[in-house]
C-alpha cells in the first residue's frame, strides 16, 4: 500500500527530496504507476487543495506542492508503457487563456504520449488564436483545452466557437477536461468528448477518432 499520509506530508512541506525518496521507495516496493499516482501524488494534492479552499495554506505552498508533485511524477513516468512507434494521431493541448493550472493537463499529455499520440502541448495561458494556428499547423485530429477555474471555463466554449468560424471544426475532434469541467457542460458546449482524468482521456480519444474512419 501507498503511505498515502506520508505523501501528502512531504507535499505540504514541499519537500521535492522527500517525494522523490517516497516514490522511489514505492517503486522499489513493487507499488504501480497507478497506485503511486492516485493514492501517493494526486489524493494529496486533492487535500493540498482542501486546505488551500480553507485558507490554511497559501498559493506559496501550493506553488512548492506543484513543484515536489511534478518531481514525484517524472520519477514514474518511466513506469508508462512506452508507445510502439505507430502513432495514433496528432494531439494539440494546452490550458485555455487565464488559467494557469498545468498539473492535470501534463498528466494528460503523458499518458496521451504512453497510448501513442503525437502531442503538442501549448503551456497554459493559450490564446484561442494560439490553439487554431498549432491545429492548422500541426493538422491535428484531436484538440484538448483544459481549464481548472469556473472562470475560464467558458473560453473552452469560445475556442470551440472559434475553431467553427476558422472552417476547421470538421477536421478536428474537441476534447475538454479539468476539476470544473462536467459531461454534461462538455455536450452544452459542443465539445466531442469530456475525460475526468488522464486515463480516460486517452480512451476518449481513440474512441474518437477510430469512430471518424
Ligand atoms: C495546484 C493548484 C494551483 C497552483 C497551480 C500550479 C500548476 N502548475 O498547476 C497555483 C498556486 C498556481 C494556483 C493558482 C490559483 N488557483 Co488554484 N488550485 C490548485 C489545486 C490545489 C490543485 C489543482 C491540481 O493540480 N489538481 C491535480 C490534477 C491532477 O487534477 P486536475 O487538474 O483536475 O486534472 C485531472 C482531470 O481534471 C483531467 N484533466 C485535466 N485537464 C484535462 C484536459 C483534457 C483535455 C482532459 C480530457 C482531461 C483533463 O485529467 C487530470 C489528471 O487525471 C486546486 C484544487 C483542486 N482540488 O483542484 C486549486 C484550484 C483549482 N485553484 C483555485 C483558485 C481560486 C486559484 C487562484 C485564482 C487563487 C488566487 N486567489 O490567485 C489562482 C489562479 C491562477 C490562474 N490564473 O490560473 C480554485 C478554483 C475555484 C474555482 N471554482 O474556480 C481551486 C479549486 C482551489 C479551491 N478550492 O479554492 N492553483
Amino acid at each position: 500500500m501507498v503511505d498515502g499520509e506520508r505523501f501528502y506530508e512531504a507535499l505540504l512541506q514541499g519537500s521535492v527530496d522527500e517525494v522523490e525518496r517516497l516514490t522511489q521507495d514505492a517503486i522499489d516496493a513493487g507499488e504501480t504507476f497507478e497506485s503511486i499516482l492516485n493514492d501517493g501524488l494526486m489524493a494529496a494534492m486533492d487535500r493540498i487543495g482542501v486546505k488551500f479552499k480553507n485558507e490554511e495554506i497559501y498559493i506559496p505552498e501550493v506553488l512548492r506542492a506543484a513543484r515536489a508533485m511534478r518531481a514525484g511524477v517524472a520519477i514514474i513516468k518511466p513506469l508508462l508503457p512506452s508507445s510502439t512507434g505507430s502513432s495514433m494521431g496528432k494531439v494539440v493541448i494546452g490550458t485555455v487563456k487565464g488559467d494557469l493550472h498545468d498539473i492535470g493537463k501534463n498528466l494528460v499529455v503523458m499518458m496521451l504520449e504512453s497510448g501513442g499520440f503525437k502531442v503538442f502541448d501549448l503551456g497554459v495561458d493559450v490564446s484561442i488564436e494560439k490553439f487554431i494556428e498549432a491545429v492548422q499547423t500541426h493538422q491535428a485530429q484531436v484538440v484538448g483545452l483544459s481549464a481548472l477555474l469556473t472562470t475560464t471555463i467558458m473560453e473552452m466554449k469560445h475556442t470551440l466557437e472559434a475553431i467553427e468560424e476558422a472552417g476547421i471544426r470538421k477536421q478536428v475532434k474537441v476534447i475538454i477536461g479539468g476539476a470544473p469541467v462536467t459531461e454534461k457542460f462538455a455536450k452544452e458546449i459542443g465539445a466531442d468528448g469530456y475525460a475526468p482524468n488522464a486515463a480516460l482521456a486517452v480512451d476518449v480519444a481513440r474512441d474518437l477518432l477510430s469512430e471518424d474512419n
